[in-house]
């Protein structure tokens, strides 16, 4: 019979290829030997480190799912073990990918023209320039339809305003996905439009509680005018921002997990050498229960997420799909670390055993991207075909 691995105990690794177990390997050696190092002084000073996107943008990881302009043309699940092995180390370095990749590359690359694909996109993913999405504004977050930016159209262009708020990589940002109402029919539009625009300004939001490791700011439109060629043109209404979140918040499915499998690594081996009572915290059936709590979870989670992987590479996913791996998994994920952290007792407060900190995180991470219980409101529309969240 086979033997009982505890890191892998439902054998993830038997339902990869082999290109996708040596693009998570080099995903992890790059994380842990170029990001691991850095976390602590990037968590302590929130200074954003400015080769991260050119450092990943040299392994192949940024836009990987592109075929084209330099990007690796990998499959969904590639994509997700990338997003495992970057969060492992902390889910703000993880943000950074995923905003560059699903919510900036994506757009691009569906809904833009060729000279658009052109213009920014090898770019992108060498992380020469680094990209931001404006969709949460001051008074809208979990509704977006209710978004107050507006662009109008003029001659030549376009004029846009409004504001938008806890945007991921803003204030370093080369180039801004903003999402607007268009006064002419009133359908969201994404427009693209790059730094130095006259009228369009960041701010850093600063002394943040979590995901300090990657830049948030706000961003601000005052008759910020573009030409024709910035608007996305191949898509119209919300479905546009949220194809974008689609991918995004799948890939937030596996991050979340590799978080948690830091956090379970961490306990474990404390729990290991940590006497008490004159044995291992581990030999505690309290102890024993919380890590297998846990890593059942964790194993569980992945395997959803495999499966919505591969479903989105056959043309067979469904958002809803997708809704349920995110909430399970940073629901989870943001649960069990916070119980595998009491295992460290008094040195939980120490940053320098690192759980705490992905605590910290999950909490965003269960936040962003939909949070918990507006994804348990798209999941019980799918059941009940009734919509909780509607006027
Ligand atoms: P609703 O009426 O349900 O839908 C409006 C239109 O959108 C279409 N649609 C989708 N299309 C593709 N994929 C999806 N997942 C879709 N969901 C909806 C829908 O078919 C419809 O199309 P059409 O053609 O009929 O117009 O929209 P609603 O306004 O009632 O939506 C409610 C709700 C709750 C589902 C939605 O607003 C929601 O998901 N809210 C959460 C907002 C959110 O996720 N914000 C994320 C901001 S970005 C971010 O957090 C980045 S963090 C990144 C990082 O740092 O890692
Ligand atoms: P609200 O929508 O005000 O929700 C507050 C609470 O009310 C939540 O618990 C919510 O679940 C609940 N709630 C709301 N509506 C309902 C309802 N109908 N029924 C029941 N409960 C409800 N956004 C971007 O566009 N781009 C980014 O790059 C980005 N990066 C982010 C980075 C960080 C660090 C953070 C913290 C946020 C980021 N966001 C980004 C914003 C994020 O997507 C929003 O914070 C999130 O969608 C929630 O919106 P809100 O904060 O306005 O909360």
């Amino acid at each position: 019979s086979a033997k009982f691995d505890w890191e892998d105990p439902l054998c993830l690794e038997s339902l990869l290829t082999e290109d996708e177990i040596a693009i998570r390997d080099s995903a992890r050696a790059f994380c842990q030997e170029q990001l691991m190092p850095r976390v602590l002084e990037a968590q302590r000073t929130e200074e954003f480190n400015r080769d991260l996107l050119p450092s990943m943008g040299a392994l192949g990881l940024l836009g990987p799912t592109i075929e084209g302009y330099g990007c690796a043309g990998v499959s969904s699940v590639a994509y997700g073990l990338i997003a495992r092995e970057v969060e492992r180390v902390d889910s703000g370095y993880r943000s950074t990918f995923s905003v560059q990749s699903s919510l900036v590359m994506h757009p691009i690359n569906e809904y833009g023209t060729k000279e658009q694909k052109d213009k920014y996109l090898s770019r992108l993913a060498k992380g020469e320039i680094i990209g931001c999405f404006g969709l949460t504004e001051p008074n809208h977050g979990s509704d977006p339809a209710s978004m107050e930016t507006v662009a109008e159209e003029v001659d030549g262009g376009f004029i846009l305003n409004g504001a938008k708020t806890w945007i991921s990589s803003a204030p370093v940002a080369d180039l801004f996905v903003i999402w607007a109402h268009c006064k002419w029919d009133n359908k969201i539009r994404g427009f693209l439009l790059e730094k130095g625009a006259r009228g369009l300004s960041t701010a850093p939001i600063k002394n943040k509680l979590a995901l300090r490791c990657s830049l948030t700011g706000s961003i601000f439109m005052d008759n910020v005018r573009v030409g024709h060629d910035a608007l996305l043109p191949k898509v119209s209404g919300l479905k546009g921002p949220f194809g974008c979140l689609n991918s995004a918040r799948y890939g937030i499915s596996w991050g979340a997990m590799g978080a948690l499998e830091d956090c379970i690594h961490r306990a474990r081996e404390y729990a290991l050498v940590r006497r008490q009572f004159g044995r291992p915290l581990a030999s505690f059936q309290l102890v024993q229960k919380k890590l297998v709590d846990a890593q059942t979870e964790a194993a569980l989670g992945l395997l959803a997420s495999v499966q919505v992987g591969r479903l989105k590479d056959e043309g067979k996913l469904a958002p809803g799909m997708i809704s349920m791996v995110k909430r399970n998994n940073c629901g989870k994920a943001l649960e069990h670390a916070r119980n595998v952290l009491d295992i460290l007792g008094g040195n939980a407060c120490s940053d320098e055993y690192h759980i705490g900190r992905h605590v910290a995180n999950l909490q965003v991470v269960n936040t962003y991207e939909g949070t918990h219980d507006i994804h348990a409101l798209i999941l019980g529309k799918e059941i009940t075909g009734i919509a909780a969240f509607a006027n």
